[in-house]
């Protein structure tokens, strides 16, 4: 199988190269111009908003599978920047389809990568949720992220395309940037250990429960779509049963190799965070057999590992 990974520089194309590498695939992978590809893919630079470069670049690959990641993925940077958001999550995916669309291989499978977010302000009756719960996205990215999958769909029923779209949920592991919360505990955790900062570790709303599944799990269910999912359909892609914040905090500092005190920070407070967001997974068991299988523990373990490492 030859894959083409668009937004490969990225967390997740890192370990998404690794995941088709080891199952045999032939795996090309774009990049930003400046942007550095992980070891392992055939390199190519493409930026989605320069809408003809893409089907040339189809045209000459003729992959069996494009894996769309290229993003804006910040929800903090997509209040700032909601034009820069909307473009390259909107339109960049409208270029993307309309490329696909007129390519001379017609038999290309896309899978289109949105997020849990895309639920948005949910009742926390509603959990576990299904794909059929309607969606309320509550900020700038999640919006763009539900339009993204809308589009997916508009083109697989209006011009019979391959299209899967996947909603993920939290993900983490070691190489994640620290602004998602276990990579951000880890990392305050390494640099106190380090003496870099004092013993306390700064947290935001800890009784939030959220999804967590480790990336290295992720990548597996993107491989397993690609073979096995239905097109036209859409997946929620996660663990399936939600921890609170504490508890990720808990096992992170159990790991600490000195005491550290816990400090409340206002400033990492959510003024509408969501209580409870847990998908139904089952949709993705039932057609591909994919389910979670490496702990939070062990994710959080290391992914503290990698920042010890990283501080050295
Ligand atoms: O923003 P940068 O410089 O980190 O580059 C990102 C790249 N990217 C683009 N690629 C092509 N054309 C563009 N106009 C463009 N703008 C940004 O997409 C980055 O290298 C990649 C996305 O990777 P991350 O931001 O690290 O996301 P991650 O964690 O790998 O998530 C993959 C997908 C994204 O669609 C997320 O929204 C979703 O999974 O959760």
């Amino acid at each position: 199988m030859k894959a083409l990974v668009i937004g490969g520089a990225g967390f997740v194309g890192g370990y998404l190269v690794s995941e088709l590498n080891t199952c045999g695939w032939e795996v090309h992978g774009t990049a930003l111009e400046g942007e550095t590809l992980a070891e392992g893919y055939i390199g190519h630079t493409l930026n989605i908003l320069d809408r003809d470069s893409i089907r040339p670049l189809i045209d000459e690959i003729m992959p069996d599978v494009i894996f769309h990641l290229a993003a804006q993925s910040s929800v903090s940077l997509s209040w700032k920047k909601p034009q820069l958001t909307a473009e390259i999550n909107v339109i960049g995916t409208i270029n993307l389809l309309e490329a696909l669309r007129e390519s001379e291989k017609q038999d290309i499978r896309l899978i289109l990568i949105g997020s849990g977010e895309e639920y948005g302000f949910i009742r926390p009756e509603a959990c576990p949720l299904t794909e059929d719960e309607p969606l309320h996205p509550g900020n700038v990215y999640a919006a763009t992220k539900a339009c993204q999958g809308m589009l997916g769909d508009i083109y697989a029923k209006a011009y019979k395309m391959d299209i899967i779209s996947v909603r993920a949920f939290n993900h983490s592991g070691p190489r994640q940037l620290p602004m998602f919360v276990i990579s951000d505990f880890c990392k305050q955790i390494a640099e106190i250990e380090k003496g870099e900062r004092s013993p306390e570790i700064c947290v935001g709303n800890l009784s939030a429960q959220r999804d967590f599944t480790d990336v290295r799990d992720i990548v597996r269910a993107y491989r397993l779509l690609a073979e096995k999912g239905a097109g036209g359909k859409t997946y929620n892609v996660g663990r399936g049963s939600a921890v609170t914040i504490q508890y990720i905090l808990d096992t992170a500092l159990s790991l600490a190799m000195l005491p550290i005190e816990v400090k409340h920070d206002m400033s990492r407070m959510r003024a509408s965070d969501i209580p409870v967001i847990e998908p139904d997974v089952s949709r993705i068991y039932e057609d591909t057999g994919w389910k979670a299988e490496i702990s939070v523990e062990q994710t959080i373990a290391d992914t503290l590992g990698y920042w010890r490492n990283e501080l050295k």
